[in-house]
């Protein structure tokens, strides 16, 4: 199976909200002129308009998954007009700024809070449209006033202000508590080399990899940071990344079987996913208990897989270090989110 790796490089830090200053092209003046030809000695009004300045957009870009790339003390222009001139030359028209934005973007308007835009689907959303170009003298000329000495100023733009939030819009969220080994999961599933590390907290936010069905379509999973008991609460990191599975298909539950309280593991993680949000637990999910290498007791493994069959669910064991179940587990993401490809990500989760 072909793997693309999207994870974020290092060095950026996952920026999931910000906020944003952009000003559209102010119009081109219009022109004042008048033709000069060789033996016309007045040859008319011939100012042209001025060009329209450019429009500032934002446009979904498939490799970004942050809005690291993103600098909110910088204003985001975009090309004011060019002005008309003689010969009913038109100004050039002022270039439109694209800012590129992950997919999952939601646009805000700073001021008053309206969702403007909800980059659910790759597109583009104009932010704030350049002012449009002031008419050149030759537009004014009638029969009454035949030679216009004025013309029109470019329309001004004025600056804008943005919120920009991501959800991120993953197919697989991967839950756990700390050190349950999601990230060393996404490693097996996916090509992406997040950091690992045997203590809690190493994933501070999202890391995403992409493995590809057998049609090469992209499925995107997403390790989310680990979740402790009381985490809605505060404890630990807190709820606040659990934005990032609101939108996600499929929540993979990753159990750590070298855990003390490894029967207790499931209801905690539901009871802080509730807290945040009951929608959560109303998505499909899958229960993987990992680390089956450590475990030599094959018969308390054995009675903890049965209690989950019991409870309607379908556990799958795995180690995701040494790879073992790693192709079957797989197998089942793809045939449980095929089940659900039909649907939108909106359909499949609301907030
Ligand atoms: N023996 C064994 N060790 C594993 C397995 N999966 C992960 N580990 C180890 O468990 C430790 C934690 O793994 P991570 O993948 O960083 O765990 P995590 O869930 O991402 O942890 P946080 O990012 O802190 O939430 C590392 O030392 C891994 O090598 C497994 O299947 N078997
Ligand atoms: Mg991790």
């Amino acid at each position: 199976m072909v793997c693309r790796c999207y994870v974020l490089p290092a060095m950026h830090k996952f920026v999931d909200e910000v906020r944003l200053r952009v000003k559209a092209g102010k119009g081109g003046r219009g022109a004042v002129s008048f033709l000069h030809e060789k033996y016309k000695e007045f040859g008319g009004p011939d100012g042209g308009d001025g060009g329209d300045g450019g429009d500032v957009i934002f446009r979904t870009a498939e490799h970004l998954m942050a809005l690291s790339h993103l600098h909110p003390e910088r204003l985001y222009r975009a090309q004011n007009g060019e002005p008309g001139k003689g010969k009913n030359c038109h100004g050039k028209k002022g270039k439109d700024l694209v800012i590129p934005v992950p997919l999952g973007t939601q646009l805000f308007d700073a001021e008053t809070g309206e969702l403007l835009h909800d980059f659910t689907e790759p597109g583009e959303f104009v932010a704030a449209r350049g002012g449009r170009g002031g008419k050149g003298n030759a537009f004014f000329k009638t029969a009454r006033r035949q030679a216009p000495r004025f013309a029109q100023p470019g329309e001004d733009t004025e600056e804008k202000e943005f919120v920009l939030a991501l959800k991120l819009i993953a197919d697989i969220g991967l839950v756990g508590f700390p050190n349950a080994g999601k990230s060393t999961l996404l490693k097996a599933l996916t090509r992406a080399q997040p950091k690992i590390a045997n203590y809690p907290f190493t994933t501070l936010s999202p890391n995403i990899g992409v493995m590809e069905d057998e049609w090469q379509r992209p499925i995107i999973v997403a390790d989310i940071p680990g979740i402790l008991e009381g985490a809605s609460r505060g404890h630990g990191l807190g709820l606040s990344f659990l934005k990032h599975i609101e939108r996600v298909r499929l929540i993979a539950f990753v159990i750590d079987l070298e855990n003390a309280f490894v029967e207790d593991e499931l209801r905690i993680l539901k009871t802080e996913l509730e807290s945040y949000s009951p929608e959560l637990l109303r998505k499909p999910s899958l229960v993987v208990l990992n680390k089956i290498d450590r475990i030599g007791d094959k018969k308390f493994l054995r009675a903890l897989l049965s209690s989950y069959r019991k409870q309607g669910l379908q556990p799958q064991a795995i180690s995701a270090l040494t790879g073992e179940g790693i192709d079957k587990l797989r197998e089942t993401l793809i045939k449980k989110l095929r089940r659900k490809w039909t649907k939108s990500p909106q359909q499949s989760s609301k907030k």
